[in-house]
């Protein structure tokens, strides 16, 4: 008899907390506000509102107001942050996975990454970091990376011994020290006062985040378009926080980060197309740099990374897929 009164309660706590409405907080370090990931999880929220009849939405922490990349998943992995949009590369050390898309030269276009990251394999790198804590709704464009110096890079023999800053994974200190460069890994922020007082001599980035994202291109004048690597960006919410949501407000809360995925898209080829006019005019040379002799020596990272049946099996699909 006196279990039923114990059900009741714990039925009225598990009504009271879906009854709740949540504003979910999402960080991101970007400064600029209209920045694609931003916009993106902006929209996501007015989707969200929509779909909840405005009692659920999502506010966008950016500037790195809670913090780097790395410290800003630790929080979203213990609970204590909702949300975070950050790259896949400082989830490298998380989930095993996340290695697959950042691999150098690895897809044929954005096309063929959209295929790979749509489909099983990007629900299969989902499934690993769900399993370390994070679930992971909706992957972002990022265009390549191509690395940014203050002389001109022509082939890989001109960054040997180059000072890198890299993301915080080890990935990339293998990628960067296959080009026979010094990687230094630091978190974005902390890059345009290294580039400036020499601990570093280049960095690597897209457009945007080269350009006005940062303006790192008022320091480093050069942008090798070595294009090596398309490692995409990650929308993640804690898997403590979504546990929480009833299915149904899961379910909410995945369609709306799916219909951010397609307004993503369009902003960014829009917004990279600018960022490339932009520091163009203000005078960034644009070099052409011999892609081979940087693909040619990137066989230690797929050894080293691709280094499982499972990793090599990854791979092979994702090169597989038409
Ligand atoms: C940008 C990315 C950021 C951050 C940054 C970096 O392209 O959007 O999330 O990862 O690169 O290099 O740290």
């Amino acid at each position: 008899m006196k279990l039923v009164p114990t059900l009741l309660a714990a039925a009225a706590a598990a009504l009271s907390l879906t009854a709740q409405a949540v504003e979910f907080k999402s960080a991101d370090i970007h400064n600029s506000d209209d920045y694609p990931t931003v916009t993106a999880v902006k929209f996501m929220s007015e989707e969200l509102k929509k779909a909840t009849g405005g009692k659920h939405s999502i506010k966008v922490f950016n500037k790195g107001a809670l913090g780097t990349e790395k410290e800003t998943i630790d929080q979203v992995k213990i609970g204590a942050l909702d949300m975070v949009r950050v790259n896949i590369s400082p989830m490298n050390s998380v989930c095993a996975k996340t290695n697959i898309p950042v691999l150098p030269f690895l897809f044929r276009s954005v096309d063929h990454l959209h295929k790979v990251l749509d489909g099983p394999i990007g629900e299969e790198i989902a499934k690993d970091c769900e399993a370390q804590g994070f679930v992971l709704l909706a992957y972002y464009d990022s265009g390549a990376r191509s690395i940014y110096s203050k002389k001109p890079i022509k082939s890989v023999a001109d960054t040997k011994g180059l000072k890198i800053r890299v993301q915080q994974s080890d990935l990339w200190v293998a990628l960067t020290a296959a080009m026979g460069a010094n990687p230094t890994p630091m978190p974005f922020g902390e890059v345009m006062t290294a580039l400036k007082t020499g601990i570093i001599d280049a960095a690597e980035n897209n457009y945007p985040s080269y350009g006005s994202g940062s303006r790192h291109f008022e320091v480093a004048k050069f942008y090798n378009k070595t294009e090596h690597s398309m490692a995409p960006e990650v929308l993640l919410f804690s898997k403590i926080a979504w546990d929480k949501l009833p299915k149904a407000e899961q379910d909410q809360v995945r369609a709306a980060a799916k219909a951010s995925v397609a307004f993503n898209r369009t902003a960014w080829a829009a917004y990279e197309k600018k960022e490339f006019d932009m520091v163009k005019a203000a005078g960034v040379e644009i070099v052409e740099v011999d892609k081979k002799s940087f693909q040619d020596v990137m066989g230690p990272v797929y050894d080293k990374f691709a280094n499982t049946p499972d990793m090599k099996r990854l791979v092979k699909a994702v090169q597989d897929t038409k």
